[in-house]
């Protein structure tokens, strides 16, 4: 048997390798892509996914919406199944997006079944695993192969298919996505190399008992997929909010035993900091990614990751994970958890239909 954490760590440390592989595949599909795209007026889009790929889900809403200007919403698969009037799926007009690792997951085959029948519109699916029974249902496949892993948490697989997401919008765009995002691996090399010593340290720092994570914009779903995998792997206290809203009630739970991460944008970066600031104030330890320096580094108690990748905000979106993979496993090591096996976890939930009475 594998040592404890083998998997996970492995797998976070292939990501520049994968994600190079990623960006090939994708631009293998391109034609087959266009060919659908064209035959298909997609005048709306719904995202859906289970756990972590229905925070990938609101990743995907936002770059569609920002970059493509479709009307998208995410959602994840069982509202899909239980509330679809309350999703409302629209026509043949809507395109369902699925995303799953596995593409076993029962909800969220329910819930392409139930699009197909109400709706009637076309299913893009976005998974590592081409020959699974989602890519089956679904009209067009994106897949993420050289993603798949042995870990029960998602790392590789979830930024790879970030990256797919980024490559689909940005092309849909009209943006040459290969030149674009091409510099993204060796970002991840970079990042994974220089900043492995401040996740280990911070992980390892029990004095630190609740995680925090706060995004904006495209970075909210990345927040709350940072806040998942520290759950998942180490069982620590973690919670995601939008940067902004952790004033309205939640920072009542901060304190010096906190490590508020905040995954900064640019468009909003100074409001976002004042957040950072004030909770600093109020004692806690505070973890800054940024693309830039932010002028912190003599403060007590902050820590910063500039990501310096010198991209647009929408493709830089997964440069903010690896360094927060790193967090989670070092936690999780510390906890004396292993983070490839975590309690009372499987890799896929497979369930009885939802649709069977
Ligand atoms: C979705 C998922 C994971 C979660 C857990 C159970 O799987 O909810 O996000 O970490 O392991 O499954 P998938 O549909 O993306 O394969």
């Amino acid at each position: 048997m594998a040592e404890r954490g083998f998997h996970t760590f492995s797998e976070i440390n292939s990501q520049p390798d994968v994600w190079a592989a990623t960006l090939a595949e994708f631009q293998s599909l391109i034609p087959a892509f266009d060919r659908f795209w064209q035959q298909h007026p997609i005048e709306r889009i719904i995202c859906t996914g289970c756990g972590s790929t229905y925070y990938l889900s609101l990743v995907v809403a936002s770059l569609f919406q920002a970059l493509n200007h479709i009307p998208t919403q995410a959602r994840p698969a069982s509202e899909v199944v239980l509330f679809p009037d309350v999703v409302q799926l629209g026509d043949t007009s809507t395109l369902l997006v699925t995303i799953s690792r596995s593409g076993e997951t029962t909800e969220t085959l329910d819930a392409v079944e139930v699009f197909q029948t109400r709706a009637g519109g076309p299913v893009l699916a976005i998974t590592c695993y081409g020959d699974s029974a989602l890519a089956r249902q679904a009209d067009f496949v994106l897949t993420a192969s050289a993603a798949q892993e042995q870990s029960v948490a998602q790392t590789r697989s979830f930024s790879s298919m970030t990256l797919l997401a980024e490559a689909l919008a940005g092309h849909l765009a009209g943006l040459d996505v290969t030149t674009v995002l091409r510099t993204l691996p060796a970002i991840a090399r970079r990042l994974l190399d220089e900043y492995r010593p401040l996740a280990q340290t911070l992980g390892e720092t029990m004095a630190i008992q609740r995680f925090f994570f706060l995004g904006t914009g495209f970075l909210y779903g990345m927040a709350c997929e940072a806040m998942l995998k520290m759950k998942e792997m180490s069982l620590s206290y973690s919670e995601a909010f939008h940067a902004l809203e952790f004033r309205h009630g939640p920072m009542s739970m901060v304190d010096e035993h906190s490590l508020v991460i905040g995954l900064l944008s640019e468009d909003a970066q100074r409001h976002e900091i004042a957040v950072l600031e004030q909770m600093q104030w109020a004692g806690a330890h505070v973890l800054a990614l940024s693309e830039k320096e932010t002028g912190h580094a003599d403060v007590a108690r902050w820590h910063e990751v500039v990501l310096g990748s010198e991209l647009p905000a929408w493709a830089r979106t997964v440069t903010y994970l690896p360094v927060l993979h790193l967090l989670a496993y070092h936690r999780a090591m510390a906890n004396q958890q292993n983070p490839d096996h975590p309690a009372r976890l499987d890799a896929v939930v497979v369930l009885k239909s939802l649709l069977t009475s």
